[in-house]
């Protein structure tokens, strides 16, 4: 692909050209041409191999999906196994063709899919050569676990700034800002009194994407970052933690310190276990479960009891009309309203409509008609 050739060489031009630039104040507009550049360059490259299919294939299944990463020997086939009880190592993984091995961890009613990507990982470089495949891998998940050896715990903040390459935001929300485009002339910035880059910067920005006219309407404070991850809408938004291995090879002490130095680095949360000997696991599986925000939902006939061994499992976020698409979505016109106990209800057996959205622990009674 000709297109594509031509897309590296102009997008490792640019990189060097943005490493090489001093960052100062008459830098300042300049680096950010260069950065919304880039942004717009990998969006082309990342729609191109989404056409053209050269991602892996994984499935999702389960409730929802987290991904190991690490680097090499860090413990994450360890920790699959200890967290769902697949054994990477009974195959030769390492020479097959396999991308991706999953497993599942059920917890609380919820059945959550673990995938480690051996092989992935190489050197020191997070997808030397093959970035957008990993990330077509990645970008599936719910959750990202950064696993580290504590004995190497500095590579965590390299694996972090690589993600961040990838376009992956960790613990952080889709930024808010709207764009409405105008037909004629100039742009209109309403801050709303937060804090935003300079006018010079976001109309740099915006015509780099081609937006020269219009409103642009800040909802929170915005870095020149966040703006153009905005407007290159090519992230994705996920939750993450840090599972910090191979505690039982260190000192109380060092373990302490060292999940406080990543928890400020990355401001992610920590959590030290030993896929080893399993200590902690549970801790961990309780914080993944909880990052998650899983909506675990009941269901009780009219006159009968609440179904509490099988919990519809929703995403946080789900209403009524969700908790029917999840039992049969040709329901959904035919249901009616419903009775809520629990967490969302004000009373027990409160009558809701299909819009009521539920929380986790609520036992509901849905009424067809
Ligand atoms: N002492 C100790 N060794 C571990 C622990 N977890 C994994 N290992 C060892 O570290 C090596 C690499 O583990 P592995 O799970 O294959 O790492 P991966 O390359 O990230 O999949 C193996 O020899 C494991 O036995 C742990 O918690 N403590
Ligand atoms: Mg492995």
């Amino acid at each position: 692909m000709a297109d594509r050739k031509y897309e590296e060489a102009k997008l490792s031009e640019l990189k060097k050209e943005y490493s090489k630039t001093k960052h100062n104040k008459a830098t300042n507009k300049h680096l950010g041409i260069l950065r919304a550049k880039i942004a717009n360059i990998k969006r082309e490259m990342e729609s191109h191999s989404r056409r053209s299919g050269t991602g892996y294939s994984v499935r999702k299944s389960g409730n929802a999906t987290v991904v190991l990463v690490g680097f090499p020997n860090a413990g994450k086939s360890s920790l699959l196994k200890a967290l769902t009880g697949v054994d990477s190592k009974v195959a030769d993984y390492a020479f097959t063709t396999l991308d991706v091995i999953p497993g599942m961890l059920e917890y609380s009613g919820a059945k959550i899919q673990i995938l480690d990507l051996p092989g992935l990982i190489q050197g020191a470089h997070l997808g030397k050569g093959g970035s957008m495949k990993i990330a077509s891998v990645i970008r599936i998940a719910d959750f990202m676990l950064f696993v580290v050896d504590i004995n190497s715990y500095q590579q965590v903040f390299q694996l972090a700034d690589e993600i961040g390459l990838l376009n992956i935001r960790i613990n952080r929300k889709r930024p808010r800002i709207r764009i409405e485009k105008g037909r004629i002339g100039g742009m209109n910035i309403e801050p709303n009194g937060h804090s935003v880059p300079t006018k010079d910067v976001i109309i740099n920005i915006l015509n780099e994407f081609k937006i020269f006219s219009g409103e642009i309407i800040f909802y929170e404070d915005t870095t020149e970052d966040m703006l153009i991850d905005f407007v290159a809408d090519n992230c994705v938004y996920m939750k993450g933690a840090v599972a910090l291995n191979k505690i039982d090879t260190a000192e109380d002490r060092k373990v302490e310190f060292v999940a406080r130095e990543i928890k400020a680095r990355t401001r992610m949360d920590v959590i030290p276990i030993s896929a080893k000997t399993t200590s902690n696991i549970e801790d961990l599986k309780g914080s993944i479960f909880t990052a998650l925000k899983l909506v675990r939902v009941y269901l009780k006939p009219k006159d009968g009891a609440p179904d509490f061994e099988n919990p519809l499992v929703l995403d946080s976020g789900s209403t009524i009309v969700d908790v029917v698409r999840k039992i049969n979505s040709k329901l959904i016109s035919d249901t009616k309203y419903a009775y809520v106990s629990g967490p969302s209800a004000r009373f027990s057996n409160q009558k809701v409509g299909v819009d009521h959205t539920v929380m986790d622990g609520d036992i509901v009674t849905l009424v067809f008609s």
